[in-house]
């Protein structure tokens, strides 16, 4: 059985915990990071160098990036109904993965640890002001492109992308802010809850 290592609460994790619900793949689940198991020991170093979760291990074969994860998974699986392989749409799909972890995850880290997790090094108003302003723009994105679709952040049908960009979003109207009115973003939040992986690891664990 595929084993994944990593807690259900990292947004990172749940990446994976999700896409194994939509491909109905049987995992073995251990809680690994803050809070549970740590992951800086040797054991844990000799899976993931970063001591970050998730990782899995598939018969052998140990991997760590969630994006990558998910990537594999789909891969391993033929999903194409997830991941096409036709490369306009492939590339569409990965474009939108990819931002999600290097521009979209960014922008929201200073607003997360000071609103959410109310740390005490991210309490500078400045700070958090621009924090808010830069999220509030990858999410003005993610609006314009939900309106063009008018279902999914790559097109008419449900993708892997939307893996990543739901719990984005999820994690958008978890923050206890003041959010500007994003139509398409809240409609496709909607959308995403008829999905019962979304619903099982999209909403925090709470449908
Ligand atoms: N780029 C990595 C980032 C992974 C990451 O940031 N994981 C966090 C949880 S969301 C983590 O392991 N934090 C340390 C811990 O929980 O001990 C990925 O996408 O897999």
């Amino acid at each position: 059985m595929l084993q994944v290592f990593g807690k259900a609460s990292s947004i990172n994790v749940r990446k994976v915990l999700w896409t194994c619900a939509e491909l109905q793949i049987a995992i073995e689940r251990e809680d690994w990071g803050s809070g549970f198991r740590d992951t800086h020991t040797p054991e844990f170093i000799a899976l993931n160098p970063n001591a970050m979760v998730p990782v899995i291990n598939d018969q052998g074969f140990v991997l760590w990036e969630s994006n990558t994860i998910i990537r594999y998974l789909a891969n391993r699986d033929n999903a194409l109904h997830l991941y096409p392989s036709a490369p306009r749409h492939r590339a569409r799909i990965d474009q939108w993965i990819d931002w999600q972890a290097t521009d979209l995850n960014k922008s929201w880290g200073y607003v997360f640890m000071s609103l959410v997790r109310k740390s005490a090094a991210h309490q500078d108003a400045d700070a958090l002001q621009q924090g808010f302003h830069q999220w509030v723009a990858h999410m003005t994105i993610l609006e314009q492109q939900l309106q063009k679709t008018g279902a999914y952040v790559s097109g008419d049908e449900f993708s892997l992308a939307d893996i990543p960009i739901g719990l984005s979003v999820n994690r958008w109207f978890e923050t206890p802010l003041a959010h500007p009115d994003l139509p398409a973003v809240s409609a496709y939040y909607d959308r995403l809850n008829s999905r019962p992986g979304f619903r099982l690891y999209g909403r925090n664990g709470t449908p």
